[in-house]
């Protein structure tokens, strides 16, 4: 085996976006494209040599042949270790789990989350650091300065490894370990939630569905959900990875599980559904025809947080990303523990997490996690919400009106506007940002403007600044209207307009939210020209 220094030329379109480079597949299938990104990666990290690195991915087409590159790169640029999960699999959860728990160096997660897989379709790649969680900006960026002056590569001359069966081999200086994708991971799942209550839950005739969309989470699902809990087989939908996903979207929302949907709103609905994204980071939660939007579930995890063990003790703080609605922030409250609100990405909840400044995050975009890993995490919420109804044995859509009428209700939607034409969407954002300073103290639509900003964050534990992170407009009344680009899109741009009204009334907390939010999403037109713009006379997705 013979250690080969490539000869390459930088790519210039390198930089990682909101979690990580997507790229579609061709751009990846590119000579030294791939090469160039990870040695990059190798080339930015302190204490490479000799380390452990934790490998997998989200199994859509490319994550084979990938897996085998990455590996033949470690073992050329001296990594001691790496350990990476069976056929090439891991959630990007379990991923965050194993890099914790074996303390790895790090770990390179081969994904692009929720985009459509296949020949045709995405992948992405993004590295993780010891704490579990996505890189902070420093090191996206430093990785990023180095793809644009890369000259060669180091890679292995050698034939692909058999990764399907779990333990040791050798390759070059270097260990590979196989490992069971899902075995540290449930078993930190069994460590944080009431199993036996939820077996006995399900034991009692409660009935639930779990859609994997043929994404990562059908194996994690298989053991945790029907094995360990005993739910009855039929209970989960789509649960074997496809490289393609089976040609779905596997985006956990209303539009995307459209079969889920179907089940739970049709006759004899079962009590709890959810689906999971193509990396098993996000969550959708419905009842028996009641939807949970990501905003108030993670509202109301925190607010029944002590009725699950691993959460007994309470909250030290709960952390939303800024376009999330603000139901979290009067939880926080009530409890008396700091709200925090963090640009979208789950690399800004890390440094919170670490310092023990918050225990649960959230995100609009079906986001929720906790401390007990650095990402989001799909059937960590799944179990919450079951742990949640086991113990308070009442149907899902009671606990949440309930929680509504304690907590008022935060209706919301985002809309989204896909593959718009790059500069009619900077048109737009630059335009409005423009008109932003002029707006506090208007009155629009019936609701007073209370501030209008691009909004940026500093880090409260490191002091770092990001900037032009949305632009949103709050009202007085507890209304906002948050409009930002897409960094995860990898065809033209798209547009994301978040909407959020408050209703303290409980006679008024039964409307469906698109009729309940119409004035504001009226007015984000008439602020934004969005129609006018993007040309477009409505939403590609609305959530
Ligand atoms: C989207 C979501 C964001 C999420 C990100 C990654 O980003 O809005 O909340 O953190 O995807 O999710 P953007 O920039 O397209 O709005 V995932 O499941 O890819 O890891
Ligand atoms: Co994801």
């Amino acid at each position: 085996m013979q250690i080969k220094e490539i000869a390459t030329r930088p790519f210039d379109d390198q930089r990682p976006g909101t979690s990580g480079l997507r790229k579609k597949v061709s751009v990846f299938q590119q000579p030294h494209y791939l090469e160039n990104f990870v040695q990059s990666i190798f080339d930015s990290l302190d204490g490479l040599s000799g380390a452990t690195l934790v490998l997998g991915g989200d199994g859509r087409y490319h994550n084979r042949q990938a897996i085998q590159v990455i590996l033949r790169m470690a073992a050329a640029n001296g990594v001691g270790r790496v350990l990476v999960g069976r056929d090439g699999l891991l959630s990007t959860p379990a991923a965050s789990c194993v890099i914790r728990k074996h303390g790895t160096l790090g770990g390179i997660i081969l994904s692009a989350s929720h985009n459509p897989a296949g020949p045709e379709g995405d992948f992405g790649i993004k590295y993780n650091t010891a704490n579990g969680g996505p890189a902070p900006e420093a090191v996206t960026e430093a990785i990023y300065r180095r793809s644009r002056e890369i000259e060669r590569y180091r890679i292995l001359e050698t034939a692909d490894l058999d990764l399907s069966r779990d333990g040791r081999q050798t390759l070059g200086e270097m260990q590979v370990e196989v490992i069971d994708p899902v075995a540290d991971y449930a078993g930190l799942m069994e460590s944080l939630f009431d199993f036996e209550a939820i077996r006995r839950l399900l034991a009692g005739g409660f009935r639930l569905r779990f859609d994997a969309m043929h994404a990562v989470t059908g194996p994690y699902a298989e053991e945790i959900l029907q094995q360990r809990l005993g739910a009855p087989a039929g209970s989960l939908l789509h649960a074997t990875p496809l490289e393609d996903f089976g040609g779905g979207h596997p985006d956990p929302n209303l539009t995307y599980a459209s079969e889920l949907v179907e089940i739970m709103y049709g006759e004899d609905a079962p009590d709890f559904g959810a689906a999971s994204d193509g990396d098993g980071d996000r969550n959708m939660i419905l009842g028996r025809r009641f939807f949970v939007t990501p905003s108030d579930s993670l509202a109301l995890l925190a607010a029944n947080a002590r009725l699950t063990p691993g959460y007994r003790d309470g909250l030290k703080g709960i952390a939303r990303s800024m376009p999330t609605s603000q139901a979290a922030d009067r939880v926080a409250e009530k409890l008396g523990i700091p709200a925090y609100e963090t640009p979208t990405g789950w690399k800004f909840f890390g440094n919170l997490l670490d310092a023990g400044l918050a225990t649960l995050c959230g995100e609009e975009s079906f986001g929720t996690g906790s401390d007990h890993v650095r990402e989001k995490d799909g059937l960590w919420a799944v179990l919450f919400w079951l742990n949640i109804l086991a113990a308070r044995g009442e149907p899902l859509e009671t606990i949440v009106r309930a929680h509504w009428r304690e907590f008022g209700r935060n209706y919301y939607s985002r809309h989204d506007y896909e593959g718009v034409a790059t500069e009619a969407a900077q048109g737009l954002m630059d335009a409005l940002r423009k008109r932003l300073p002029d707006l506090p103290g208007r009155t629009l639509g019936g609701h007073r403007v209370d501030y209008a900003d691009d909004f940026s964050y500093t880090d409260p534990v490191d002091g770092s600044l990001s900037r032009g992170q949305g632009l949103r407009i709050g009202f007085s009344d507890g209304a906002r209207i948050v409009f930002r680009l897409s960094g995860t899109g990898t065809e033209g741009a798209t547009l994301r307009v978040y909407l959020e009204r408050y209703e303290a009334d409980p006679a008024r907390q039964d409307q469906d939210a698109q009729s309940a939010l119409a004035g504001l999403i009226r007015l984000a037109d008439e602020l934004a020209g969005i129609r006018e713009r993007t040309g477009r006379e409505r939403p590609t997705v609305i959530t």
